[in-house]
Order: structure tokens, then C-alpha cells, then sequence
């Protein structure tokens, strides 16, 4: 119980139960030869309720951060037998990138100019030994929240707001070193005439047909690439898969999507979609989309609610 009279007492309290709730599923690898100074790390963190690892050199906390998902943070000590913190750090910056992985390096010995070539090295930040608690937490608090931060960015960055579904930069950044390969396809869904649902139910019918449309998308596809493309018009990619089984799970899609009606203030929105289905490409994805696009293009004219291959 915290009296709400002492209001940033309160509000501080508040942010510290909440870091310490969130703390439960982050993991910190602590590196270290010396057993005691390991120790008081791991106390630490344990006191944050963060999930502990510990490894006695660079070989064996390399082994760890492959083998255990979640971990977020690597603290470790400069001079280890086997291999050291800069050569753990130089080798594990191959696999783990400073925005997803934050290493601490630490030290108490050795010259002054080790906290530089543990940044340049590819360290987010360094701890000098010996710490004061609040220092230590500071460090590690601010890091992790550095880190949180840019996975809240990235999410933001490549969902769609409205569906929730992947958006059109994150569905060309996963494709790009992709070349087609003869097995692949891809498929534009166009919803018919939705100017009309808008004019007549309203943006906010307009909107809850398009959550409906992604979220069966996304049941139906869950095995393939989706992305929102633009307004009402959704990609599928299919990779490794011949086009006549892409023709028949897009065909159970587009009659399950028609068979059902979105629901706006207690009235039905009934709603159709048209297809563009492709595998011809020239080089390039893009080649593949604009053939998709040429046959939606036909479905449209050919009557709606249709697919074109
Ligand atoms: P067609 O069958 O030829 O595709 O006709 P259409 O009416 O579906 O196509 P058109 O391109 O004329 O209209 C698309 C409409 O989609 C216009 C635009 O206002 C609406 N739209 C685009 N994005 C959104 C959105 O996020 N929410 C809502 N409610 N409407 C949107
Ligand atoms: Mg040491
Ligand atoms: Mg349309
Ligand atoms: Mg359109």
C-alpha cells in the first residue's frame, strides 16, 4: 500500500513495480572467472527479479547466448583465461547486433582507456569496478530500456496500425535478397467496391471490414508472407509453392470471405474481394507484383469477386 498523498513517491513506486514486472521475462548473461564479483552481479540482477545466467569465460558465455533465447544484456569482465570480454564481444557483434543485444563491459583493473575499446569493440556501455548499487542498476535499467525502445520502433515501423498485419516496407525488406525461384508466387487482394462500404456505413464500418479481411488473411496464411499494401488492397507471397495450390487456398479464401459480413452498429457489411495471382516474373519481385497486378486488374474487369491468373 502506498499513501497517493506523496504523489512522486507514488509515481515512482508505480514505474518500479512495473520495470520489476517486465524484468521477470528478460534474461542477463553475467561473464566472469571470479567467482565472488560474478556473484554480486547475479544478487543484483536476482534482486530485479531479472533471469540470471553465468559463465566463467568469453568460450563458455558464447555458448550460452546461442543456446538460451531472451537474453537481452551480457555484462562481463575484461580478463578471463580462455578468452577474453573484447574477443567474447568481437565475436558474438557476428550474430547479435547492439540494438538487440546490449553488452556491459567491466573491469576494475587495467588501464583507463579499456571503457573505450570496449564502445569501439561494439559495447553499448561500460561499468567501472568497484560499483555503488544505484550505479549498477542505472546502467543496466537505462540499457535494457535503450534496448525495449528500439523493438517498440521497429514493431511500429513494419506493422499496420489498423490491422496489425505486416506492412509493405517490412514485406520488401524481408524479400530483399530473395530472388523467386520457379516455385514461387504472389497474389493481390483487392476489396470490391469499398468506396461504397465507406459511403454507406461510414469510415468506421470501412475500417472494421478491413480487420476482418486481414485476420482471416492471416488464418488462411498463416504459413506465407502477408502484407496491407495500401488502403484495401493486401499481398500474399508464397514461396515454395506450385501456383495451382496457391489458386485453390486463395479460391477457399475468397469464398469464406464472402460467405461471411463484418457487423457495424448491429447491421451487416457483406463484402467481396478480386484476385491477382502470378508466377511470372523477370528478375525481380516487383517484375512478379506488376504481373499480379495486370491479372487483378482483369478480375475487376471480368465482374469482381474472382480470381486471375
Ligand atoms: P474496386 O472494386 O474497383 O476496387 O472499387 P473500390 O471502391 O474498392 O476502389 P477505390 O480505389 O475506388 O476505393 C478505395 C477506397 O478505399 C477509397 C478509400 O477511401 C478507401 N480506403 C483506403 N484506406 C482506407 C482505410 O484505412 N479505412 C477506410 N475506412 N477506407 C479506406
Ligand atoms: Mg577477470
Ligand atoms: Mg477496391
Ligand atoms: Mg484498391
Amino acid at each position: 500500500y502506498i499513501p497517493k498523498q506523496n504523489a512522486q513517491v507514488y509515481e515512482y513506486l508505480t514505474r518500479l513495480i512495473v520495470r520489476l514486472e517486465r524484468n521477470q521475462k528478460i534474461g542477463i548473461l553475467v561473464v566472469d572467472d571470479s567467482l565472488l564479483s560474478r556473484n554480486a552481479a547475479v544478487n543484483l540482477l536476482k534482486r530485479h527479479n531479472f533471469i540470471t545466467y553465468e559463465a566463467k569465460d568469453g568460450i563458455e558465455g558464447l555458448e550460452i547466448l546461442n543456446k538460451k533465447p531472451g537474453i537481452k544484456m551480457v555484462l562481463t569482465d575484461e580478463n578471463m583465461p580462455n578468452m577474453s570480454g573484447l574477443e567474447m564481444l568481437v565475436a558474438l557483434r557476428k550474430n547479435f547486433k547492439k540494438d538487440d543485444l546490449a553488452v556491459i563491459g567491466m573491469s576494475s583493473e587495467g588501464p583507463s582507456f579499456l571503457s573505450a575499446r570496449f564502445i569501439k569493440s561494439g559495447a553499448n556501455d561500460y561499468l567501472n569496478r568497484p560499483y555503488c548499487h544505484e550505479e549498477f542498476f542505472c546502467c543496466v535499467t537505462q540499457n535494457i530500456e535503450n534496448i525495449e525502445n528500439i523493438e517498440t520502433i521497429r514493431r511500429a515501423a513494419n506493422s499496420d496500425y489498423l490491422t496489425g498485419l505486416p506492412n509493405r516496407r517490412y514485406f520488401f525488406h524481408r524479400l530483399e535478397n530473395t530472388s523467386p525461384s520457379g516455385q514461387d508466387c504472389v497474389a493481390l487482394i483487392d476489396l470490391d467496391f469499398f468506396k461504397k462500404v465507406n459511403d454507406t456505413f461510414g469510415h468506421e464500418g470501412g475500417d472494421q471490414v478491413l480487420k476482418d479481411v486481414a485476420r482471416l488473411l492471416a488464418s488462411h496464411f498463416s504459413q506465407h508472407l502477408i502484407a496491407r499494401f495500401g488502403g484495401e488492397e493486401f499481398c500474399v507471397y508464397f514461396q515454395n509453392t506450385p501456383i495451382e495450390q496457391a489458386k485453390a487456398s486463395l479460391e477457399e479464401f475468397r469464398i469464406a470471405f464472402s460467405e461471411r459480413a463484418s457487423w457495424i452498429n448491429q447491421q451487416p457489411i457483406k463484402c467481396t474481394t478480386s484476385i491477382g495471382l502470378s508466377n511470372k516474373f523477370e528478375g525481380e519481385i516487383d517484375g512478379m507484383i506488376s504481373f499480379a497486378d495486370l491479372a487483378l486488374y482483369q478480375a475487376k474487369q471480368l465482374g469482381r469477386n474472382q480470381i486471375v491468373v
